[in-house]
């Protein structure tokens, strides 16, 4: 089916979803990853597993099961160190979503470290969850918030970057490494760089590129990265938060309760040590479990296949779609420097029509604006659609896709 070195109707059979008919008798055609994935087989029967076998809390009891579910949960820490490369394991604190690993980042860090009149630098391709928390905290702090442009061909505006990066007030640059619109995958070790000599902090939001690409954080040397386990396969709420241990070490608690603690007196406490300190609470800890299980099969695949396999699935829809008469594809249109992401707007039909008649023909794509409102002003426009790829998606979905297009171009008379 596919040139690459995965065998794609073999992956599809881990996916007891894909066999679903939706309006009727039409096979589902997942094309709205970069929202969430689909979960294979094994990540369903770990989190059974968990609640049929172990179920028990963590780090507390010494009871066989607690002692079996602590070991699980640890164990996937350890899985999520690895994946990318991070120096140890207590460098991963579990969060619900990467949403929550950047506001634990803009509470903890932030309320330390920025200040009157300091920067901190985003860019105008970012998702509502790298603008709002450095709202709130520029605001509360009387600091500013500045942007990295984007060209019209959606690259990063590099002049802009050397630029708003040359200041000594900026504290932190917090940066999408894969746009959940555009695709665009930015230059992230020449930026990180480019900060570092400036002795700014810098944050990846790795929301939509640690699921589909080799990620090292030690050569990209982030000082934060976050990502979603939902959008890798994995259970919703659980999200990462990875740190270099000597920032983690500075920071003060985010969630105070229990598990984060050593000792505890009517005044003060004596925090744990990492990751806990930042683990306050009773987790999500089947969640977690079904994680490590996610990991095991995107390893098992091969992180480099599936940036091939995404590389060659974008290039056939990007072909096609080109051709398509009044169609508007935004992003770099070179596969080398984005993601499977493709938003596009085709006449002026409206995206959630759009969107409808694809739903009609069994096809799941998103529309609207992406929680990016920011970058949608930049580029003029309300909304777009959206169809974004993953592992298990293939060229004949594409060329579904492409014809339930040729469909709506029909009923709207464009
Ligand atoms: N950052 C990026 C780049 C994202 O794409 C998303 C979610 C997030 C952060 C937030 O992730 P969460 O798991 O905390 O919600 N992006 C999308 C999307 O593109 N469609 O739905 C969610």
């Amino acid at each position: 089916m596919q040139r690459v070195g995965i065998n794609i109707s073999k992956i599809r059979q881990d996916f007891p979803i894909l066999k679903r008919k939706v309006n009727g008798n039409k096979t589902l055609v997942y094309l709205d990853n970069a929202a969430t994935t689909q979960k294979p087989l094994s990540v369903i029967n770990a989190i059974n597993d968990y609640y049929m076998n172990y179920n028990s809390n963590i780090h507390r009891a010494v009871h066989q099961l607690a002692e079996e579910a602590t070991f699980e949960y640890e164990k996937t820490r350890e899985k999520v160190a690895k994946f990318i490369n991070a120096h140890s394991a207590d460098e991963i604190i579990f969060t619900r979503n990467a949403t929550e690993a950047i506001n634990l980042v803009s509470y903890s860090w932030g309320r330390t470290n920025v200040n009157k009149d300091d920067r901190i630098v985003i860019t105008e391709l970012e998702h509502h969850s790298n603008i709002v928390p450095w709202q709130i905290l520029t605001q509360e702090r009387d600091a500013e918030l500045d942007y990295i442009g984007i060209d019209n061909n959606g690259y990063l505006n590099m002049e802009d970057c050397n630029r708003y990066l040359q200041s000594d007030k900026v504290k932190l640059l917090s940066i999408s490494h894969m746009s959940n619109v555009l695709g665009t995958i930015v230059p992230i070790n020449e930026i990180i760089k480019m900060a570092h000599q400036k002795g700014i902090v810098v944050l990846v939001d790795g929301a939509q590129s640690v699921p589909h690409m080799p990620i090292d954080v030690q050569s990209m040397d982030c000082d934060f990265m976050v990502f979603s386990a939902h959008k890798m396969l994995g259970p919703t709420g659980v999200g990462v938060l990875y740190a270099k241990k000597e920032i983690l070490n500075e920071m003060k608690p985010f969630i105070g309760g229990g598990d984060m603690i050593k000792e505890v007196y009517k005044h003060r406490t004596i925090y744990n040590d990492l990751p806990y300190k930042f683990e306050g609470g009773t987790p999500n800890i089947a969640d977690v479990i079904g994680f490590g299980a996610a990991i095991d099969y995107l390893k098992k695949i091969g992180m480099h296949n599936v940036r091939e396999h995404e590389i060659e699935i974008t290039s056939y829809a990007i072909k096609a779609i080109a051709d398509i008469k009044d169609i508007i594809l935004y992003g770099p249109l070179d596969t080398n420097h984005r993601g499977g992401v493709i938003a596009f707007n085709i006449g002026d039909i409206h995206p959630h029509d759009l969107a409808t008649i694809m739903n009609d023909h069994g096809i799941a794509i998103r529309s609207g604006h992406h929680c990016a409102q920011v970058l949608m002003g930049r580029l003029d426009i309300a909304a777009a659609s959206r169809t974004s790829f993953y592992i298990y998606n293939t060229k004949e979905e594409v060329d579904k896709f492409i014809n339930a297009l040729g469909e709506a171009r029909r009923i709207f008379r464009i």
